[in-house]
């Protein structure tokens, strides 16, 4: 019997977003973009009904979150018409007695699982020809991983599916150096002969494409983008176990915010203009961090203010960085610096009667670095 599986982990719902210097209302934004995530994911799991909700942990940002947080989040994926399996990441780790996992059991409806515990979960009772095999993430660090309680094929329950559900680095795929989170091997994983494996974690997807056939793993990636080092639009798995053995998946983007870093070499203000053209489409979905370089006049380098800011208001969020723009290398300039006879004098002239900008700032630059 197929099973249809939506696949999604490290939501990370209850971040703040004070790491950064974000005004209020982009803060704001980027809180509520995670739970609109979540509301979209449901909603299509629901439309492309699948059975089963996998969250393989990390779903919320911290062990002690605000009860209000947690109630809406219930709130949300009660609207899935299947069956929610919630798994303990190392930033929403299990504690029996902790305020999270104390206000999830208390409040969970009778379709949410929480793998809290080192043993299988069986679905039948829900209409599942499946098993869940979660690997529970007790603490924020580990130097070992959660798979070790796992029996061995021949003495696990009956059923057509056999899925581990697990959070914590991927040796070779994940970046752990110091071993801290749950690392995992894909040869343990797959010495444990399960038909699928949901692992959650890492923030980019594995495999990174957008289709695939059987795996010895899955990781889904941020659903929503969080930082300026997640250079993804963010997705989920949509995952059909189609007999005993095999299985496709196909990547959904779900993500609504994108964060984006660009360096850009302007030289006048026709080139901010055409910057500003080419990004202001993404609109106020985009966060951008600019870099800018080269060299403006000076009534240009005046203007890029107002430039910049006319920008700014058509986007969600822009940081710029002008520290390495300059102002143009005038006749004048060349003068005031180098006399007449000079080798700088006469390459300076030379490239910049030429109108090649960029070469005559390398060598304005150069020339400069010598001097010093
Ligand atoms: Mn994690």
């Amino acid at each position: 019997m197929p099973l249809k599986i939506l696949h999604t982990a490290d939501l990370h719902l209850g971040m703040t977003f004070k790491n950064r210097s974000y005004p209020e209302t982009v803060r704001e934004q980027l809180i509520e973009a995670r739970f609109d995530t979540l509301a979209r994911i449901v909603g299509l799991a629901n439309t492309e009904q699948c059975a089963l909700l996998v969250i393989a942990g990390d779903l919320f940002h911290r062990p002690n979150i605000a009860a209000t947080t947690i109630t809406r989040t219930i709130n949300i994926l009660e609207r899935f018409q299947g069956c929610t399996a919630l798994l303990p990441g190392n930033h929403d780790y299990y504690d029996h007695d902790g305020p999270l996992w104390r206000a999830l059991r208390s409040e969970a409806f009778d379709e949410l699982i929480l793998l809290t515990e080192e043993h299988a979960y069986p679905l039948q009772d829900y209409g599942l020809d499946a098993v869940l095999y979660p690997a529970p993430c007790d603490k924020k660090h580990s130097s070992t991983n959660r798979l070790g309680w796992i029996d061995p094929p021949s003495e696990r329950p009956s059923a057509c599916h056999h899925i581990g559900i697990a959070h914590g680095s991927v040796q070779g795929i994940s970046p752990d150096l110091e071993d801290q989170y749950f690392p995992m091997t894909t040869a343990e994983l797959s010495a444990l002969k399960m038909q699928h494996w949901c692992l959650g974690h890492t923030h980019v997807r594995h495999p990174d494409c957008n289709e695939t056939g059987q795996q010895p793993f899955l990781i889904s990636g941020v659903p929503e983008p969080d930082g300026f080092d997640c250079r993804h639009s963010g997705y989920v798995w949509l995952t059909e176990l189609t007999d005993k053995k095999n299985s496709s998946s196909c990547a959904v983007e779900t993500g609504r915010l994108r964060f984006r870093e660009i360096e850009k070499k302007v030289y006048s203000v026709a080139d901010l203009d055409s910057l500003q053209q080419e990004l202001a489409p993404e609109g106020e979905r985009t966060l951008i961090k600019l870099k800018l370089c080269g060299a403006l006049s000076d009534t240009d380098f005046r203007a890029r203010g107002a430039r910049l800011n006319t920008l700014r208001d058509q986007l969600l969020y822009l940081e710029t960085d002008d520290s390495e723009l300059t102002v143009e290398i005038t006749p004048e300039l060349i003068a005031a610096r180098y006399p007449e006879s000079s080798f700088p004098h006469h390459l300076l002239t030379r490239l910049a009667k030429r109108g090649d900008p960029e070469a005559l700032h390398l060598a304005y630059r150069l020339a400069d670095e010598v001097k010093k």
